[in-house]
């Protein structure tokens, strides 16, 4: 097709039929979609944002007034913008508007910087780039300045709120009533950004009818409708409140979408109050955060029905914390960008629920759990998990040279992360495979290490990384947070807690280092790659 963008990897014509066969990718676009919303859904509420409340009705002609005015300031079918807003009515808007103009908007997190948005509106040949005036005490306009300068292919640096020297996203050229372009389904319809913490983050083109179909079914499997009120407190432009099932999950069904600006629980608790929110997404520390303040905190959440956590293991004492603590059901998601999506069941056992993360999202789905040669492993065994399927990508964007290292011949993405497959289909995550440490020659698992610790009363938060050592190669080095108020185990109580909680001697931390919070990425993991920057530097 003339319309496909270049740089991407679409799927093989068997597959493609498959996946249309089955029902999976249907005749739609994301654009399209909010147009039958709207006609469906009308003038019931569709986004929250602060004091502001657009009905379906409102959005979808603000989607289409935005549109009008991107196309007039020359923005054409296939450029790629880059959109770095945080959680506002205003990123649903030009989300829209940039999908029905068949322009691809590169999805930043608002906690990247100049060296993130630098090298994705330029590895993109972005044309444009929105921001925020200012936010989290950031003046965005300043570093629109600083990338306008880097990347010659930015033209527009289009602002929400005050624009300063360049254009308000209020204020676009009014445009014409001429007819949108004819979007493709199989065309891509966004570039999200990679969660990996090492290595530079890649663009992963996700098309219409794949992204439509991870929403749709990811809303089915939380038995979303109408009824349903989703708080999004993760940074929105991320796959997980994005779409599984998310803002997008949430359209789809009809039920609305709340924006918290900030996802802490004094904020995020008054909003759940007020707006009657039903279900949410976090990631571990969050999840943990809002337990803890679950003890103490009055305000009413009797409304939430569902909290899904993912983005990194569960510990699952705290997994078992969630019912009691927020009077909801727990779903664990073990999900990426990349596609695959794998989720426990609301009709799941608890115990499956609370130890494992969940079973892939589709029937075609296929999964391969293999060992260092790329051959399966044993039934029940720790393995590298490769998977492929109608949502899971076949490359990153404009990387075939990483991309014949991160995808099989077959298609197959080569995940990194290290699980456990049960009988039932449901997987234990045990770590990455960069993720072990080479500790004198014996392989030191930093996700069992960093478990162990938890489970010691004084500890609240752990991340184990390896650091170079003259003498066995890579030291381990345990950096914990501790409960509030414990005092740091002595090096001598620690290991014997170890010992008793049965660990090999060789998993014992060479290193224990405290600190008051470790560094989170842009969604709000423990960001190792940080983390051992600043051990080498000497400040932590
Ligand atoms: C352990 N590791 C996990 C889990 C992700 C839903 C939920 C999460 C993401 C996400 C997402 C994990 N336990 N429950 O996109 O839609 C780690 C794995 C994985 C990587 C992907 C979604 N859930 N992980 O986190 O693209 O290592 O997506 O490969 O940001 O996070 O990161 P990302």
């Amino acid at each position: 097709d003339s319309g496909r963008l270049d740089g991407v990897e679409y799927w093989p014509d068997e597959l493609v039929a498959r996946y249309v066969a089955a029902g999976h990718w249907r005749d739609e676009t994301l654009g399209e979609r909010l147009r039958s919303w709207a006609a469906r859904y009308g003038n019931a509420t569709a986004v929250v944002a602060g004091e502001q409340r657009l009905s379906f009705a409102e959005l979808d002609r603000r989607a289409d007034e935005t549109a009008a005015g991107l196309r007039a300031l020359g923005i054409a079918p296939g450029d790629r913008v880059v959109v770095h807003l945080p959680n506002t009515a205003e990123f649903v808007v030009v989300l829209f508007a940039l999908l029905r103009l068949a322009a691809v908007p590169v999805l930043a997190l608002p906690a990247h910087r100049r060296t993130e948005i630098e090298h994705f509106a330029a590895l993109a040949d972005a044309v444009a780039y929105v921001i925020p005036d200012r936010h989290d005490g950031f003046d965005h306009r300043e570093l629109a300045a600083q990338v306008a300068a880097a990347v010659p292919s930015l033209r527009h640096v289009i602002v929400a709120g005050e624009p300063g020297p360049f254009t308000a996203l209020a204020a676009l050229p009014a445009g014409d009533s001429a007819p949108l372009p004819t979007v493709d389904p199989g065309d891509v319809a966004v570039l999200l950004i990679s969660g990996g913490t090492t290595g530079k983050p890649k663009l992963i083109p996700r098309t219409h009818r794949d992204y439509a179909y991870n929403a749709r079914a990811s809303a089915e499997v939380c038995a979303l409708t109408a009824d349903d009120v989703y708080l999004a407190c993760l940074p929105i432009a991320h796959n997980f409140p994005l779409a599984c099932p998310g803002l997008l999950g949430a359209l789809e069904v009809g039920a609305r979408v709340v924006m918290a600006p900030v996802p802490s629980p004094d904020v995020a608790f008054g909003l759940v109050e007020r707006e009657r929110v039903t279900v949410t997404a976090l990631v571990p520390p969050l999840a943990r955060l809002w337990v803890d303040a679950a003890e103490w905190d009055t305000s009413d959440r009797s409304s939430l029905r569902l909290l899904q956590v993912g983005g990194a293991k569960l510990d699952e004492v705290l997994a078992r914390r969630v019912r009691p603590a927020l009077g909801c059901a727990l779903q664990q998601v073990f999900g990426m960008a990349e596609g695959l999506l794998n989720y426990t069941r609301l009709d799941d056992p608890e115990d499956l629920v609370a130890g494992t993360q969940g079973r892939p999202l589709s029937p075609d789905d296929e999964l391969r759990v293999v060992d260092r040669d790329g051959a399966d492993v044993a039934a029940g065994t720790v393995g590298e998990l490769w998977t492929r399927g109608p949502y899971t990508i076949r490359g990153y964007y404009r990387a075939a040279e990483h991309n014949a290292g991160a995808f099989t011949p077959d298609g197959f993405y080569r995940t990194g992360d290290l699980v456990r497959r049960l009988p039932t289909g449901h997987l234990v995550v045990e770590g990455r495979v960069k993720d072990v440490i080479n500790r004198g020659g014996e392989n030191v698992s930093a996700s069992a290490l960093e478990e162990n610790l938890l489970a010691h009363p004084a500890i609240a938060a752990a991340a184990v990384v390896g650091l170079p050592d003259e003498n066995v190669g890579e030291a381990v080095c345990a950096v914990v947070v501790l409960a509030s108020g414990a005092q740091a185990p002595k090096p001598r109580q620690l290991r014997a807690f170890l010992a008793e909680r049965g660990l090999a001697r060789f998993m014992y931390p060479d290193r224990l280092t405290v600190i008051d919070r470790l560094p989170l990425t842009g969604v709000g993991k423990i960001d190792k790659r940080a983390l051992v920057q600043r051990l080498r530097a000497g400040q932590a």
